[in-house]
């Protein structure tokens, strides 16, 4: 092999490498908080800081009222970093907080984002073990209802004790939250890319 055709293989390799690691070099957290079910409507707080909170866009125009949306503002690397964002129930009882990984682009939709989440605190409302240091006999956070697998802790550490969870588009993380009518909600929690 000639030595330019060795140069330009290299070339290539490190172009795709590079490439593929400044797809996946931060994240933006996605939480969805749905009352259908109990057919309670939520006012979203667009106030926040640092998340865009909205009723769900791409929801049936029928359900639209009792979703909201909060995706980060900022993306987030391998540091944990704070966010939070607030809405109102019109109704007492429990909606249901979902936490996610943001959907990836059209135009590369194999990209999975993994977002770890830790230390969910919720005010003006509740929730149980947001922590996640609480787990069942699988090792499952306890409280928290998994859509997929549970995605393995990776290398990095908890911001808060030893556990957290990594949510991804589909392999969502939920739990029941529990308002009251005519109550602010505000959830603050830390997130971070994952890191495996
Ligand atoms: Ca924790």
């Amino acid at each position: 092999m000639k030595k330019n055709q060795i140069i330009l293989i290299i070339s290539l390799l490190m172009f795709s490498w590079v490439h593929a690691q400044s797809q996946t070099t931060h994240v933006r957290p996605s939480v969805g908080v749905n009352g259908v079910k109990p057919q309670t409507k939520l006012t979203p707080d667009e106030t926040s800081a640092n998340m865009t909170v909205e009723n769900q866009k791409w929801s049936p125009e029928k359900d639209r009222p009792y979703i909201v949306r909060a995706t980060g503002k900022e993306v987030t690397g391998l540091t944990w970093k704070e966010y939070s964002f607030s809405f109102t129930p019109d109704k007492d009882g429990y909606v249901w907080l979902s936490l996610e990984g943001q959907y990836p682009p059209k135009e590369d939709p194999k990209i999975v984002f993994k977002v770890d989440y830790d230390n969910v605190v919720v005010t003006g409302g509740s929730i149980e073990n947001g922590d996640f240091e609480t787990l069942d006999e699988n090792g499952k956070a306890k409280f928290w209802t998994y859509a997929g697998e549970v995605i393995p802790q990776g290398s990095a550490p908890a911001l808060l004790g030893t556990h957290f969870v990594t949510a991804t588009a589909n392999n969502r993380v939920g739990v029941a939250l529990k308002g009251v009518a005519g109550q602010k909600v505000t959830v603050t929690f830390n997130a971070r890319m994952h890191v495996d």
